[in-house]
């Protein structure tokens, strides 16, 4: 790409339909962050703003809205959109598969950063219900310990992958959300590796916080 487009494609302004707490919109606002992109961050409460279905027909955030008022989502789409525009290098390239190295582990360990997020997030809504289902939440916290175990087990890359940084969100929502679930004790790699993971300035400048 000839550097002026390459340029231009970075200060064009790209719109994030995101909050400040979700793990998924973080993931988009790392990436970015970390490859120069500029994003206009248009907070959404999904669930109290019936009219995002206009922008996002699921009603999830994170969604990016292109200059040409295209829609991309969900946030592995809009990470690895990203990515290629920002010439990122956070999807490791194809390889013959083998789980444990290049792209498809990568992939594995966002889709494991996400499943936990996502588990996480279900046992912290269904929490807010006046009678909560019991034993659907106990399932959601069964998924994130679950999900955390495996990450304990994980060599991670260094420098980062997409998969790194969706299962460092993953954490840093668990640890902003669910403050009295101590996983960190019987996980001490994880945990020494995650108190690495937030000094990048990238996670640094997007700490969950209430939206
Ligand atoms: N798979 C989606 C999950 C997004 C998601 O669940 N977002 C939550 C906020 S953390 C949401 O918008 N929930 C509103 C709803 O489900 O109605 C992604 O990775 O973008």
């Amino acid at each position: 790409m000839p550097c002026t487009l390459s340029w231009l494609l970075k200060v064009i302004e790209l719109k994030l339909y995101t909050n400040a707490a979700t793990p998924f919109g973080r993931k988009c606002e790392v990436i970015a962050h970390e490859l120069g992109l500029k994003l206009e961050i248009i907070k959404t409460l999904p669930m109290q703003q019936p009219e995002f279905r206009r922008i996002n027909p699921l009603g999830k955030i994170p969604a990016l809205v292109l200059e040409d008022g295209s829609v991309i989502f969900d946030s592995p789409v809009i990470c690895e959109y990203l990515n290629h525009r920002g010439g990122g290098k956070f999807f490791p390239g194809m390889n013959i598969f083998r789980h444990n190295t290049g792209r498809w582990k990568s992939q594995v360990l966002q889709a494991l950063g996400d499943g936990i997020a996502e588990a996480a997030v279900n046992y912290v809504i269904l929490g807010r219900e006046p009678t909560p289902p019991e034993a659907w939440r106990a399932r959601q916290l069964e998924a994130v310990n679950a999900g955390l175990d495996v990450a304990e087990r994980t060599k991670f890359a260094e420098p980062p992958t997409i998969g790194e940084i969706a299962i460092a969100c993953a954490i840093g929502y668990v640890a902003f959300r669910l403050p009295d679930l101590d996983w960190k004790s019987s996980r001490p790699k994880l945990a020494a590796w995650y108190a690495r993971m937030c000094d990048y300035p990238a996670m640094r400048a997007t700490e969950p916080k209430a939206p």
